[in-house]
């Protein structure tokens, strides 16, 4: 039997965490041969429903979860991991000034950055689902040199999934069928979904989403602001945020990541910008990534027009506003 790979779930006692950890326990994340041992962290105040996750994972009887480790200290909880899930952190709260949210957020993924730096597993990939994502990724990547900055990432997928999901119910296509859609920059409301490059596979062949869809109209506004508010409308109707959605979506992220993406398929990550696409070095902006051997690559060569350039670009300055203030709450 495989050795089990130990996954560092953060916020585990939250909405996302609960959706998730049975994901994972189950093989959806990492295949049905792969053992694995979860690490759940929470703070203090979680603690007792922290534990009660635990207990419910024990009753589950999975199969593959070779054991749980559930703590409120994030030492003990990032030792050994080899993929870390970073799902906690500080909400906004009604009345709550950006800056407050984002100085809160930059002081939990100082301290997480140093402990995974010092205690996970060589090699530990790391995922950040936590907003603001992209700006919490790179705080994380500046507070852990030692981790390679190929192993830190953010989700986007689920705002990718969101996309094919939108061109799937249009063309009343399976959603299987439907792929290479891109999420550019920042996991917010900027985010630039782009299908200009999207394909369905339908019964004489794959065809352009654009040539499917005639309505341009439609792809380049509604469609758009669909995906792009899709966070805001799940909870106008749940009265609480995504969280399966979100946990599938982590899964994929990480299921692809390491296991590869399909032939001639491309998806979704935020990942450190190497200037690709003329997106300013330094960033964590969604790119489109083909995975390896558990290693991504920007998906390079892709033509942009005019319109795309502009709405990468606005996001991109999102990013930079986002770092920036993220770096004056370090003083
Ligand atoms: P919940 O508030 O239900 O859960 C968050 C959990 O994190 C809580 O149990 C809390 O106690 C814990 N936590 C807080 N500080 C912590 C710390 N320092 N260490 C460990 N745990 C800590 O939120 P939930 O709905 O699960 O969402 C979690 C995060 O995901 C939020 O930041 C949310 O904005 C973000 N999202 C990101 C998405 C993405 O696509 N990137 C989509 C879904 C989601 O909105």
């Amino acid at each position: 039997a495989e050795k089990p790979v130990r996954i560092l779930v953060t916020g585990a006692a939250g909405q996302i965490g609960y959706a998730i950890v049975p994901m994972i326990a189950k093989g959806i994340m990492l295949g049905p041969d792969q053992p694995v041992i979860l690490h759940l962290l929470d703070i203090e105040p979680a603690a007792e429903s922290l534990n009660g996750v635990k207990m419910e994972l024990i009753d589950a009887a999975f199969p593959l979860l070779k054991g749980v480790v559930a703590t409120t200290d994030v030492v003990e909880a990032c030792e050994d991991v080899n993929i870390a899930v970073m799902i906690g952190g500080f909400p906004r709260k009604e009345g709550m000034e950006r800056k407050d949210v984002m100085s809160k957020n930059v002081s939990i993924y100082k301290a997480q950055a140093s402990a995974l730096e010092e205690h996970a597993a060589a090699g530990c990939k790391v995922l950040v689902v936590a907003n603001p994502a992209n700006t919490n990724a790179l705080i994380l990547k500046e507070f852990a040199p030692s981790i390679p900055e190929k192993n830190i990432t953010c989700l986007t997928r689920l705002d990718h999934n969101r996309a094919l999901g939108q061109i799937s119910e249009r063309l009343n296509a399976h959603v299987s069928n439907v792929k290479n859609v891109i999420i550019w920059g920042n996991h917010s409301s900027t985010q630039y979904p782009d299908i200009n490059h999207a394909t369905v596979t339908t019964s004489s062949g794959e065809k352009p989403v654009r040539e499917l869809v005639s309505d341009d109209h439609w792809l380049n506004t509604e469609f758009i602001t669909t995906v792009q508010q899709r966070g805001a409308a799940i909870i106008r109707a749940r009265k609480l945020s995504s969280a399966l959605s979100a946990a599938s979506a982590a899964c994929d992220h990480i299921r692809d990541w390491v296991l590869g993406t399909p032939k001639g398929t491309w998806v979704s990550m935020g990942v450190y910008s190497d200037g690709s696409y003329g997106i300013q070095p330094g960033l964590f902006y969604s790119f489109p990534v083909r995975c390896e051997k558990g290693q991504w690559s920007i998906v390079q060569g892709l033509k942009i027009d005019e319109f795309s350039r502009a709405k990468m670009d606005a996001t991109a300055k999102e990013l930079i506003e986002e770092k920036s203030l993220a770096y004056s709450c370090l003083n």
